[in-house]
């Protein structure tokens, strides 16, 4: 298996309540390393550009609202296979489908807060990381 980096946002429904220790733990017991961490409070246009690709759909107003409306925690993740680990990790983007013992499941309030963020590819990985750490802030 090869050593992998994915991009994890935990988000202001899990920073507000003073989740981002418990999110870290079940990452962390997943075999999941936290290689990079900050907390910001992240701007609109960051938002916009983060989750461009959706800037379409009919909740994109709200998640762009959502995301903005406390401070995120971005972290780089590595492990093997840590992009589709870290999938696994979070659950189903709905809470209501998410299985037992993930992030989502113990944490998520909903569909759209739904408390994490997790790279789905390799090449989305590599942008995400690079939209938030320069190099030297990662240190594996
Ligand atoms: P994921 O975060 O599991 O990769 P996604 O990329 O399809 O899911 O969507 C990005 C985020 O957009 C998701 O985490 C929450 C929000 N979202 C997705 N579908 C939604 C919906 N039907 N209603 C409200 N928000 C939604
Ligand atoms: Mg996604």
């Amino acid at each position: 298996m090869a050593l992998e980096r994915t991009f994890s946002i935990i988000k202001p429904d899990a920073t507000a309540r003073n989740l981002t220790g418990a999110v870290n733990a079940v990452i962390e017991k997943a075999g999941l390393r936290i290689v990079a961490q900050k907390r910001i409070q992240m701007t609109r246009a960051q938002a916009e550009e983060f989750y461009g690709v959706h800037r379409e759909r009919p909740f994109f107003g709200e998640l762009v609202d959502f995301m903005i409306s406390a401070p995120v925690v971005v972290q780089v993740l590595e492990g093997d296979n840590a992009i589709a680990r870290y999938r696994e990790v979070m659950g189903a983007t709905n809470p209501e489908n998410a299985a037992e013992g993930t992030i989502r499941k113990l944490y998520a309030k909903s569909v759209g807060e739904n408390s994490v963020h997790g790279s789905d590819a390799p090449e989305t990985a590599k942008v995400e990381i690079a939209q938030f750490f320069a190099g030297n802030e990662i240190v594996g």
